[in-house]
């Protein structure tokens, strides 16, 4: 029986009933953060993760949920789009499929999305009509996902939006969602969609085995879904299940979504667009490990969530693997997306791109999984990570014959090429370590030097 700590909310309730300032060298605050060390370590360790966007609005090649939201002229109506489910019938869908292509690309958990803002379930919810097991394919797919994940010792995390627009209780279904989609906690009816949350959350986190997170998508003014009380509900019924910060609540993780912040994010100052890359150059600052926020960059492998036809917008193998370095650099998660077909396939772009990635890992997945983020940032040509008293130079350009860090505080003992496990000779003042490079780099992309320090 693990013994109670507070979490964090009871410790600042704790303090400020006492009326003194949260002390953070309170014995209390440390107690909560060796907590919360230990509830995230299997994730922080993980670092990549498969998102997976599916829902009937695959057969209609448009993003989830928003052409009902935000409909765009001569795009398809809400009428076209509610219809689909009618014709919903991924034949090919093979759950272990999905997970084998994940453990390829070193993915090593995955986020399915169990209902979108369409309000449509991916699980045979008792609590709607509509929903998975009312359409031709008739299976739970939440469930067939589930029991292969677990039967692969993957850990799965639920999508889950509080944004409904299905649900005459979130909002007016008398009216076209583009009039209403925000929700209209003002109605009388308010109460009843936040029961219905907790009703389907109950279903998640008591028929499909253990939820390794819970990933909420509040959109805008989240505070509406109160926030504090599902979370509560959750680690009642699932104390381990972490939860993302989209409920109006601080989570577990941050999400930042499809940019990676530029400096590492720390506890109380919230990632906003301001630290998207392409603002601005790289912040060299490295935190305390107890002022470390923890995060997670979500992105698309081209520009939609969904599967789309026409999104032939692909990122490169390479973009995808410096963006995990990127990643990890920074101590943070990247969980990159697939929307799978109508037909229940991955399309061979996603999957080439995919195992490209695991390609990269297998040699290199040392320097990633179970890393954080390394002495060294803000330089142009390399990112670093670090683990226990090994430090990782990811190398951008490879400038033979030598590589300069300056500054280098820690005492090397050796340097090896990582892919390789080739040994490289390297001088070391106070001042800065000069590693020696053989004169081609042996990845295309990203190659890696492993340094042992004392
Ligand atoms: O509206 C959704 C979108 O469809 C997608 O699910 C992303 C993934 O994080 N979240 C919302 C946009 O911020």
């Amino acid at each position: 029986m693990a013994t109670y700590l507070p979490n964090r909310r009871d410790f600042f309730r704790l303090a400020a009933a006492s009326s003194c300032a949260p002390l953070f060298s309170h014995p209390a605050w440390a107690a909560i953060m060796e907590s919360e060390a230990e509830r995230t370590r299997w994730y922080r360790d993980a670092k990549f993760g498969m998102f997976i966007h599916w829902g009937p609005y695959s057969l209609a090649s448009v993003e989830a949920s928003w052409p009902i939201m935000k409909p765009t002229p001569g795009g398809i109506t809400q009428a076209e789009y509610e219809a689909l489910p009618q014709r919903f019938d991924p034949a090919l869908f093979d759950p272990e499929a999905f997970v084998d292509l994940a453990r390829a690309a070193g993915q090593k958990y995955m986020v399915f999305t169990t209902k979108h803002h369409d309000g449509f379930c991916m699980f045979d919810s008792q609590y709607t009509s509509y929903k998975i097991t009312n359409t031709p394919y008739k299976k739970d797919i939440v469930k067939m996902l589930s029991d292969a994940c677990h039967g692969d010792d993957m850990p799965l995390g639920f999508y889950y939006s509080p944004p409904d627009m299905h649900n005459p209780n979130f909002r007016d279904t008398s009216k076209p969602a583009s009039a209403n989609w925000e929700g209209q906690p003002e109605r009388p009816q308010w109460p009843l969609y936040l029961q219905y949350m907790q009703l389907q959350l109950t279903e998640l986190l008591t028929r499909y085995g253990p939820v390794a997170l819970i990933w909420f998508d509040g959109l805008n003014d989240q505070a509406k879904y109160d926030g504090q009380r599902v979370v509560d509900m959750i680690h009642r019924l699932q104390p381990e299940t972490l939860v993302n910060d989209r409920i109006g609540v601080p989570g577990d993780f941050e999400t930042p979504e499809q940019f990676i912040p530029t400096r590492i994010p720390t506890r109380g100052i919230k990632i906003s667009g301001i630290d998207a890359s392409a603002s601005g150059r790289l912040q060299n600052g490295v935190p305390a490990p107890q002022n470390f926020q923890l995060w997670e960059t979500c992105m698309t492998i081209n520009n939609t969530w969904a599967y789309n036809k026409h999104d032939r917008d692909f990122k490169s193998s390479g973009k995808l693997i410096r963006s995990l370095v990127e990643v990890a650099s920074r101590g943070g998660n990247f969980l990159l997306n697939v929307g799978p077909e109508p037909t229940g396939q991955i399309q061979p772009e996603f999957q080439e791109r995919l195992r490209a990635v695991g390609n990269w890992l297998t040699f290199n997945g040392d320097a990633i999984y179970g890393t954080t983020y390394g002495p060294v940032q803000g330089v142009a040509g390399y990112r670093t990570t670090a683990k226990n008293k090994s430090i990782y130079l990811h190398m951008f350009d490879w400038n033979a014959p030598a590589i300069t860090v300056p500054d280098f505080g820690a005492k090397v003992i050796s340097a090896r090429l990582l892919a390789k496990g080739m040994p490289l000779t390297f001088r070391q003042t106070e001042r800065e370590l000069e590693v020696n490079l053989p004169a081609q780099a042996p990845d295309p992309n990203v190659s890696v030097i492993a340094l042992e320090t004392y």
